[in-house]
């Protein structure tokens, strides 16, 4: 059996597997906002931050670990478990002081991981990816290593606000003393794998890649970048390593607590991204992952590293080997709901029956989806800009968002010049066919959704099971199965009509931003 976390924005999850048998046997998760109220983050960070700061508490994480695995534990043996693998919401970052090591390897199971852990933050709060406030740090790191162009070069992705490295440089600035008191820096991937094996786990190639740190060309720590982001940071950074590669086994507060046996192993954890690639079944090249979330995603393993000229997109590890590209678009999941909202009505009106009443776009009709700022393209945007030429009706102004969600999407990943022969598509939205349909259209490509909606979780588990010796090819071919009836064909007769959609598309966003 084979344990896969996935430790995302909203929710901690774990699913269980056993490749002898192709079952999934256990599919848990804890939702902060609803299971863990008293941290007042009803979607998994605490509202409210100012000057564009969105941090969660990384205390409520250790709770959220501590609820899944006993109710993990009260529906299956534990004891079986080989290996743990995981994967995190990418860039989020945890800040430990001295002694952290050892009060991680000496935990009383009779007590929380959160009463006995809180001493040894350093910072009580984790800045997460949806955080804007770094934008000076930017700014700061780029001119140091000689304009934004080079910092993609070495890091596949120019200096980002959301990304760990500049959030570190903030960090710094603002509290001094709380940075020199910081012993060791973890992503929220490698935070949760080092609690599960009662030391410091380093960070994985896949998720380092998402914090302006890491060298694409040798894998590890770049040594301008270090000194440019904060003093003696390569201090506070074990080596990076591969997220295949166990490195332990749990520490005894899980075995004698969860039943877990003290053999069990404990890989690095990697980030949510790069695991859903694995999850997918999408980590050879050619196919293209739209995984609907919080945030919208658009990811693709990528034959060698391939940077965005604009800037927009990101090259992260491919836990199998080599890189994955991938574009974030942060009002994915938060637009749809917003005009949900704003429309009063529920997910029925996003199907395809009542979307089926108007007309597909051929250039009129247009909405810019952003309710919130947005990072592709990168702009303040307060609320969508439509461009009507009838009187909307609910499903027409539905219908809009969602294209100009797509639209948006085809127009910024156009650099990635990858063939969208098949398109996967993932998250929460992904099982409404409306919505699917109306990706398969835009894009003129067929989408299918696989069995196992938990991508992340589902990748976690296929690496723990890859890390033990089994075949990640096979172990793809066997749990990343579309699911019956799940794909959609798109209308070819559409082509033309979504082609002068996209040139219409490009022409308001220019005009708006
Ligand atoms: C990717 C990104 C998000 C987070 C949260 O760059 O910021 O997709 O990983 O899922």
């Amino acid at each position: 059996m084979y344990l896969g976390i996935d430790s995302s924005t909203q929710s901690l999850s774990a699913l269980l597997i056993d490749p002898s048998t192709v079952k999934v046997l256990a599919d848990e998760s804890v939702n902060f906002g609803k299971d863990l109220p008293d941290y007042g983050a009803p979607s998994g960070f605490t509202p409210g931050g100012m000057n564009g700061e969105v941090h969660a508490n990384p205390l409520m994480w250790l709770d959220a670990l501590d609820l899944l695995l006993s109710r993990l534990a009260e529906v299956t043996d534990l004891s079986a478990v080989k290996v743990i693998a995981g994967s995190g919401q990418q860039h989020g970052s945890v800040y430990f002081g001295a002694d952290f090591d050892e009060a991680l390897g000496s935990l009383d199971p009779l007590k929380s991981l959160s009463s006995q852990l809180a001493g040894f933050l350093t910072r009580t709060s984790s800045p997460i990816w949806m955080d804007t406030s770094s934008g000076e740090e930017c700014l700061e790191i780029a001119a140091a290593i000689g304009g934004a162009a080079e910092v993609c070069a070495r890091t596949g992705s120019v200096a980002i606000e959301r990304f760990t490295g500049p959030q570190i440089r903030r960090f710094f600035k603002q509290e001094l003393e709380l940075y020199t008191a910081t012993e060791r820096i973890a992503l929220v991937s490698s935070f949760i794998a080092s609690v599960f094996a009662g030391k410091s786990v380093p960070i994985d190639f896949g998720d380092g890649a998402g914090m302006n740190l890491l060298n694409l060309r040798n894998l590890d720590w770049d040594a301008d970048l270090l000194e440019a982001t904060a003093p003696q940071l390569g201090g506070k950074l074990l080596p990076p390593v591969s997220c295949l590669d166990a490195v332990g086994t749990v520490s005894s507060y899980f075995s004698t607590k969860y039943g877990f046996s003290s053999s069990c192993k404990v890989c690095p954890f990697t980030g949510d991204n790069p695991a859903s690639l694995v999850g997918m079944g999408a980590t050879e090249p050619g196919q293209v992952v739209i995984s609907l979330g919080t945030s919208d995603t658009f990811f693709a393993a990528m034959p060698e590293a391939k940077t965005d000229p604009k800037g927009y997109g990101h090259v992260f590890g491919n836990p199998a080997g080599g890189f994955m590209s991938l574009i974030c678009f942060r009002n994915g999941s938060l637009a749809r709901e917003a005009l949900r909202d704003e429309l009063v009505v529920d997910w029925t009106s996003f199907e395809k029956e009542p979307l089926a009443e108007t007309r597909e776009s051929a250039g009129k009709n247009l909405t810019l989806p952003f309710y919130e700022p947005e990072i592709t393209p990168r702009h303040d945007f307060e609320k969508p800009v439509t461009e009507f030429s009838e009187q909307p009706t609910h499903a027409l102004r539905i219908r809009s968002l969602l294209e100009g969600q797509f639209l948006n999407m085809k127009l910024h990943s156009a650099w990635m010049g990858v063939k969208t022969e098949r398109i996967l598509l993932t998250g929460g939205a992904a099982k409404n066919d409306g919505i699917a349909q109306v990706v398969a259209n835009v894009f003129q490509a067929p989408v299918e959704r696989l069995e196992v909606a938990n991508s992340a979780a589902l990748g976690a588990a296929l690496i723990a099971a890859a890390s033990d010796g089994n075949e990640l090819s096979g172990l793809q071919e066997n749990f990343c199965r579309p699911a019956e009836n799940s794909r959609i064909e798109p209308d070819k007769d559409l082509a033309g009509n979504y082609s002068t959609a996209l040139t219409e598309f490009e022409k308001l966003l220019k005009k708006s931003i």
